[in-house]
């Protein structure tokens, strides 16, 4: 059997219910965002809030969000990214999570199943490039692997930032480390964005938000509750940022259960900051991140 997709609606949002021998998931049309994730046997990868919303024109708490053309807040961004926004509020994590992306290709296989989606051209603010065209390919097998590919088709330079905002499903966040970022310098949110240099593996025992930089070699999410590795390799991205919000901020969050900071960690592959991205007129640029369970 090879994989087998079907639409189902969750409240106002109509998704893709893929499943495949090697592994199933579940992705929304709007902002292309993968929801669910499971390789065949194992407890689910990618972790999704119990409280999502589904409405349309919102973010859904959990899955893979894509951050683009800006990651985080805009006014945090460097001027050159800034440049391309209008002027007022605009929203965190910029404008195609929470927008209808469309389904372009699927490409059944023995062992994955692969569906590419496209943000369709629309009026971007006239301050942005019009011509820009922005890709997502998701793999689905025993492994997950996404490619957010930007093409500037425009005669404009285009600079952004960008993150696949992965949330991932742990055991107990007091269970989890998480291995690849020893020695990385990371840019401190919670602490007057200070740059801090990380002291061997990552250990979560507080409101933690950090942006790793250099980060260039596998990254592992150590889940001795769940005795597996979740590991993620990326290509083209040197930024890495790892969040969980803890118990106060959880209970401030949007479509989040006050316990569920103990069972989800994200850890975002990212080029933010002075990894941000310049495209010259004809340029492309590819994030990519495989992600996989080693079980111990
Ligand atoms: O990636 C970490 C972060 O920027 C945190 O600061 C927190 O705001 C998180 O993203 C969630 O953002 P969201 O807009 O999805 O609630």
């Amino acid at each position: 059997m090879s994989a087998r997709i079907s639409v189902c609606q969750h409240n106002e949002l109509p998704c893709l219910q893929v499943t495949h021998p090697q592994g199933s998931a579940l992705i929304a049309l709007q902002g292309a965002q993968v929801l669910e994730y499971t390789p065949h046997g194992q407890q689910p990868v990618i972790w999704l809030s119990e409280q999502a919303g589904f409405e349309r024109g919102q973010s859904v708490r959990g899955g893979i969000p894509v951050c683009w053309p800006w990651f985080g807040a805009a006014d945090r961004n460097p001027p050159s990214v800034r440049q391309l926004l209008p002027g007022g509020e605009q929203p965190a994590h910029g404008w195609v999570r929470n927008a209808p992306w469309v389904l372009r290709r699927v490409d059944p296989a023995a062992e994955t199943v692969t569906l590419e989606f496209g943000f369709p051209h629309r009026r971007w603010p006239a301050t942005f490039p019009e011509d820009v065209e922005l890709t997502l390919t998701v793999t689905i097998g025993a492994q997950l692997s996404l490619c957010l590919s930007t093409h500037n088709r425009s005669s404009k330079n285009l600079t952004l930032t960008q993150a696949l905002h992965s949330y991932f499903a742990v055991s107990d966040v007091d269970q989890v480390r998480v291995g690849g970022l020893e020695q990385k310098t990371y840019v401190d949110t919670l602490a007057q964005w200070e740059r801090r240099t990380q002291a061997g593996s990552v250990a979560i025992n507080a409101e933690t938000d950090r942006i790793y930089l250099g980060t260039r070699d596998g990254i592992e999410i150590i889940d001795s509750g769940w005795r597996r590795r979740i590991r993620i390799e990326s290509k083209h991205s040197a930024s890495a940022v790892v969040w969980n919000p803890w118990i106060d901020k959880g209970k401030r969050l949007s479509q989040f259960p006050d316990e569920a900071w103990r069972r989800m960690l994200c850890v975002e592959t990212a080029n933010v900051l002075e990894d941000r991205v310049e495209l010259a007129p004809g340029d492309s640029c590819h994030l990519d991140a495989r992600i996989l369970v080693v079980n111990d």
